[in-house]
């Protein structure tokens, strides 16, 4: 283990220090010498599309982009440490769930196809032909195909997704839990509902002329640090950058450029944000909802004075519905609530709104910090709301901008992985394939669990991924994986999903972005869309991990043709002996992706058709809706606090600088001033003294739910640090245990993980339990 360290770090995002750790991740991946020609060829026309985030490119044609993160990302797959038979065999699958995740990793890449042999309990190779047989052979077995689930993480291709849903649908179930349904399910549910189309409108072209970008519930320096870049440029030129974030997180503060000379030579940096609230955990809808009582307010008083007004009221006439209604309930909600639940006082809402009232054109970017609460789509609803009364959405730099996580999150949604299929959808796919695909909805990622505990599920597929670490109520869902009768991922390395299996369990080893993918007619590149709806191809450039390894296309289709045999109307194998004959039956699926191989072959891709920005509202009332909605005061939260005593505290989980997602690169998060550590809880001083417990002491957390399930996650170091009081933070997944399965976001359903109502109480260690609660939670074994 390093050595724990806990230091506040002053200087700017980016900088040297990003560089230093790029050098320190490539040497410890042991990354080939070519390694840095992989670093150059991420996000470049000819080269393969970064796996790190969902972050666009300048027309993906510009010149090489330095990000840290995304080259961490890109050496975790580059790695030269492969996970093979031979090594895995000296293990019992029992003795590996004894390891940390990030030793997990550390194994390295995956080789070969593997099965869990009972006996011996370890995992022993299988040819890819037995595999697929015998998985078929039980897909055929289930009575229903309603018993399986097919769960997608967002790194895989558009024409891998495509396959997918395909297959799923032909075979017969729209079970489709998703990484989407824990991510940024509530900004698709908030805007299709009032904006008739569940995407943001916002290119990247816009942030070189808002003259506002207000960013919520986001950590740009960490988790998309080329967001930074153009923050950059923005502050440069003077646009107000406005930050909502109950942590003052560095790469919101100063960003040094790794790009710019200059600034790196004479250790410079630049401010990103002009004005940063350090609001409460879940407090933006009260927050945004004050910014449009300002707003409305001063235009209320201009009304009076005679001045021009300051909303919008022709865009509001044309394009809008409920205004009047929503003006009234905003008048009736008072500036005490408001104050309250925001965590911000009546003077610096003011300023927030004013700030908004003085920008031509305004963005409003959100993450995690928005999506992951009980009232997540009302909170986006009112963040369009406050964009909707100046005509903020559909012309040059405005609009709302959720920005998105996995690579290509945002692609696998439109390629129809989606528990709900729109009947039209659904009438396309029957019309180009001639199968009746099935209509009932499926299960979402809450859903799957539930079905899975419960028995109506037994078979869980998950194309990437890691499932039981990235899922809320680690111990339920652990249950609820154990009990299948077959557990099969698809994977590039080994992760905790694939200890915690079924009776019958295989692992499947893939092709990742950066590997030259050769199929019957050649070297094949695949296609992703990002954050912002640009479609662009990706081709690796490296030779694969393994001989053995398949592409996650050709491991679907070859799948389905055992599965579905004679009886499938689909040509699988002829499907994936070329790519471009994938995109032709996409292009006859979609109106939208017309004319795909030509048009995908252009540098930079092409754009989407985003109807909201073309101010056309396709919901069905035919107008962008304002949406009125109280701040919520029966929150989870509010209830645990009523009657306690003992101080009730609101925990984020959040990510380190040092992970993507489940996968964990390090134990530093260096902006935070952590480092060798991850089991550490954000507090702020007052509420340490008020627990009498001092900064670095351990305590463990209880989280409190209606449903009498105890949960508890054990062990955290106290940092002292800059957070609102009743607030804490910790690093996902480590906390997962915590988050009730019940609890989720309203419409939704996505996991409330930034919301965890918990008490704080000294450690308890607890005695003889170490290794069985390692296996079953994933606590880590100190090495
Ligand atoms: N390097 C790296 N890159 C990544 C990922 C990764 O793990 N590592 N993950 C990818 C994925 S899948 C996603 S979805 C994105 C996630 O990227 P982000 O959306 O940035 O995700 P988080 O780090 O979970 O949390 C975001 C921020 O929310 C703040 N926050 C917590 N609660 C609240 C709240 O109630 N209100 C407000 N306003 N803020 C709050 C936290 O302090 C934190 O700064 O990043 C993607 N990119
Ligand atoms: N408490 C809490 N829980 C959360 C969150 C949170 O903020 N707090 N965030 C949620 C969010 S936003 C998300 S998106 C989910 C993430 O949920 P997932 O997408 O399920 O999890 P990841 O950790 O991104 O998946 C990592 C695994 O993907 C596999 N992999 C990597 N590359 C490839 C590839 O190219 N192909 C294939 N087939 N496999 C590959 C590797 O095995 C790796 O171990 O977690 C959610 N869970
Ligand atoms: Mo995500």
């Amino acid at each position: 283990m390093s050595k724990k360290v806990i230091r506040p770090y002053n200087g700017p995002a980016g900088g040297w220090g990003a560089l230093r750790s790029v050098a320190k991740h490539l040497l410890e991946q042991d990354v080939p010498v070519h390694g840095a020609r992989t670093l150059l060829s991420a996000n470049q026309p000819d080269g393969f599309d970064c796996p790190g985030c969902a972050w666009p490119d300048r027309d993906h044609t510009s010149t090489f982009e330095f990000c840290e993160n995304g080259a961490k990302a890109v050496a975790a797959e580059a790695t030269r440490h492969r996970a093979t038979p031979e090594l895995l065999g000296q293990y019992t699958v029992a003795e590996l769930a004894g390891y940390s995740d990030q030793w997990l990793e550390n194994l390295g890449r995956l080789t070969h196809p593997m099965r869990w042999d009972a006996a011996s309990d370890r995992y022993l190779p299988i040819a890819w032909d037995e595999a697929f047989a015998r998985i078929a052979a039980h897909l055929n077995a289930l009575d229903s195909p309603d018993r399986a689930l097919f769960y997608t993480s967002g790194r895989c291709s558009n024409e891998a997704a495509f396959l997918y849903q395909l297959f799923v649908r032909e075979y017969g179930t729209n079970n489709f839990p998703d990484c989407s349904n824990m991510c940024h399910e509530p900004s698709g549910t908030a805007m299709k509902a009032q904006l008739g189309i569940g995407k943001g409108t916002v290119q990247l072209h816009d942030f070189e002329i808002a003259e506002a970008i207000l960013i919520f519930g986001q950590n740009p320096g960490t988790n998309h640090p080329r967001m930074l870049g153009e923050l950059r440029k923005a502050a440069k030129r003077g646009a107000a950058i406005v930050s909502f974030n109950p942590l003052r997180e560095r790469g919101l503060e100063r960003f040094a450029d790794p790009q710019d000379a200059l600034e790196m030579l004479h250790d410079g940096s630049t401010r990103i944000s002009s004005d940063y609230f350090q609001l409460r955990i879940g407090g933006d809808l009260a927050a945004v909802k004050g910014m449009i009582k300002r707003t409305l307010e001063v235009d209320a008083q201009a009304q009076r004075d005679g001045r021009e007004r300051v909303i919008d009221l022709d865009f509001i006439a044309e394009h809008t519905q409920g205004f009047e209604a929503f003006a009234a309930e905003v008048a009736g909600e008072s500036w005490d609530t408001i104050e309250t639940e925001s965590g911000l006082t009546r003077a610096q809402l003011e300023r927030a709104g004013d700030i908004y009232l003085q920008a031509k054109s305004v963005i409003c970017c959100w993450g995690m910090g928005i999506t992951q609460h009980k009232h997540s789509v009302a909170t986006i609803q009112m963040l369009c709301n406050l964009l909707l009364l100046r005509g903020n959405i559909g012309r040059p730099g405005a609009g709302p901008c959720p920005v998105r996580g996995h690579s290509n999150v945002q692609g696998d949604r439109t390629m129809g992985i989606y528990e709900k299929p729109a009947p039209e959808f659904l009438d396309r796919l029957r019309d180009v394939f001639g199968f009746e695909p099935p209509r009932e909805h499926g299960h979402d990622t809450v859903g799957a669990i539930e079905a899975m505990l419960d028995g109506r599920c037994t078979t869980f597929f998950g194309l990437g991924g890691n499932f039981a670490t990235a899922t809320p109520d680690t111990e339920a869902t652990h249950r609820a994986l154990r009990g299948c009768d077959l557990t099969v991922h698809v994977t590039t390395k080994l992760n905790r999903s694939h200890l915690v299996h079924g009776r019958d369990a295989y692992i499947l080893p893939c092709l990742g972005r950066t590997e030259i993918d050769i199929q019957e007619a050649g070297a094949q590149a695949v296609t992703v869309e990002d954050s912002m709806s640009m479609v662009h191809l990706s081709a690796g450039i490296n030779a694969p991990a393994s001989p053995e390894l398949l592409s996650e296309p050709a491991i679907v289709a070859r799948l389905a043709a055992a599965t579905l045999g004679e009886r499938s109307k689909v040509p699988w194998l002829w499907l994936i002996g070329d790519y471009d004959r994938i995109r032709d039956r996409i292009a006859a699926v979609f109106d939208d992706f017309h004319d795909f191989n030509r048009r995908v072959r252009v540098p930079g891709g092409f754009h989407l058709t985003n109807s909201a920005a073309q101010r056309r509202w396709t919901n069905p009332e035919g107008k962008a809706l304002f949406k009125a909605h109280a701040v919520p005061t029966d929150l989870p939260v509010h209830r645990a606090r009523a009657g306690r005593e003992q101080p009730v505290f609101t925990l984020a989980t959040t990510r380190s600088h040092d992970q993507y997602n489940t996968t964990i690169y390090g134990t530093n998060d260096r902006y935070r001033g952590v480092f060798g550590e991850r089991r550490v809880l954000f507090i702020h001083r007052d509420d340490i003294a008020e627990l009498g417990l001092q900064a670095g002491d351990w305590v463990d957390l209880e989280s409190l739910c209606e449903d009498g399930v105890q949960r508890i996650a054990r062990r955290f170091l106290l940092v002292e640090y800059n957070i609102p009081r009743g607030c804490l933070a910790a690093y996902y997944p480590e906390t997962n245990a915590l988050v009730p399965l019940s609890s989720f976001a309203d419409e939704a359903r996505t996991p409330t993980s930034k919301s965890i109502p918990v008490i704080v109480y000294a450690h308890q260690p607890q005695p003889a339990q170490g290794l069985r609660s390692a296996r079953d939670i994933g606590l880590v074994r100190i090495d």
